[in-house]
């Protein structure tokens, strides 16, 4: 096993809980803003989260959940304008700062730039909504330490294919061994591992507790900090009360 050079982070569900109160919201509000009679709760969503990117999980959830509505002649036109509102709805909710990040996170991304290692984003969301999220988190004019950020339409094929996390490590000329994912989803860990990174660590939700993270190295609650320690699920046998960069090496020369 190569030393560790660089982290890997998904967006959604892993740097922050966006999903129930920020994606789910503007999609909500996108559909009433154009007359539309749909609404997606909270237990649908969960639902419609198998499905990763939001054009696609529109068209999953018409296939699956709506089949009755009659569908425009272009429905892709449709559905990219709906999308492409639902995203600037979405940038205001972060921008209004609606979504702290989840515990732990600023500190071991200010820990691991710290000590010398890379990073990047692999996610499956728009790239603007990736931009708000890290301007409201760092402060505005790219004053975030990511060097690539992969996102979105970038690749044709969103999580779980590994496309998203290539795309990053062509970009970054790393190979796959080189690096530990973090990620928060079944769907993100298969991307990865895929992708040939055989560390991952995942960072539950409450939309993903009960997913298979079958080969992921560590399952926690969350990556923790003092005030609010994290809890070990599965993987490493490690007792950790925080995933710090300590333990992502001594995960990473294991794995
Ligand atoms: C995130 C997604 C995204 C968001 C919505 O998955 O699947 O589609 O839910 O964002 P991951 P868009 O965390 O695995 O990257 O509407 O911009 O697609
Ligand atoms: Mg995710």
């Amino acid at each position: 096993m190569s030393n560790l050079e660089a982290l890997i982070w998904d967006v959604d569900g892993t740097l922050a809980d966006t999903e129930r109160d920020g994606h789910r919201v503007a999609f909500n509000d996108a559909f009433s803003q154009a007359g539309l009679d749909w609404h997606w709760d909270v237990e649908l969503y969960g639902q419609l989260l198998k499905v990763t990117g939001g054009k696609e999980r529109i068209r999953y959830y018409l296939e699956r959940f709506n089949t009755g509505w009659e569908q425009p002649s272009d429905l892709d036109g449709f559905i990219a304008d709906l999308h492409r509102h639902k995203s600037e709805i979405f940038v205001s909710l972060m921008a209004e700062g609606r979504i702290p990040p989840r515990n732990g996170v600023i500190r071991l991304i200010e820990e691991a730039a710290e000590a010398g290692l890379r990073l990047a984003i692999a996610t499956t969301t728009t790239p603007a909504n990736v931009d708000a999220l890290l301007e409201r988190f760092f402060g505005p004019g790219n004053k975030h330490p990511f060097e690539v950020i992969a996102a979105g339409d970038v690749v044709p094929a969103k999580k779980p294919a590994p496309d998203i996390y290539l795309w990053a490590l062509e970009k970054m000329d790393l190979q796959p061994n080189a690096c530990i994912a973090i990620e928060d989803s079944h769907n993100g860990l298969e991307s990865a591992r895929s992708a040939g990174i055989s560390t991952v660590v995942i960072t539950v939700n409450g939309y993903t507790t009960d997913e298979d993270f079958s080969g992921a190295s560590l399952i926690v609650d969350q990556l923790g900090d003092r005030q609010s320690p994290s809890r070990v699920l599965g993987g490493s046998a490690e007792q950790a009360s925080m995933v710090d960069v300590g333990l992502l090496r001594r995960l990473h020369a294991v794995s």
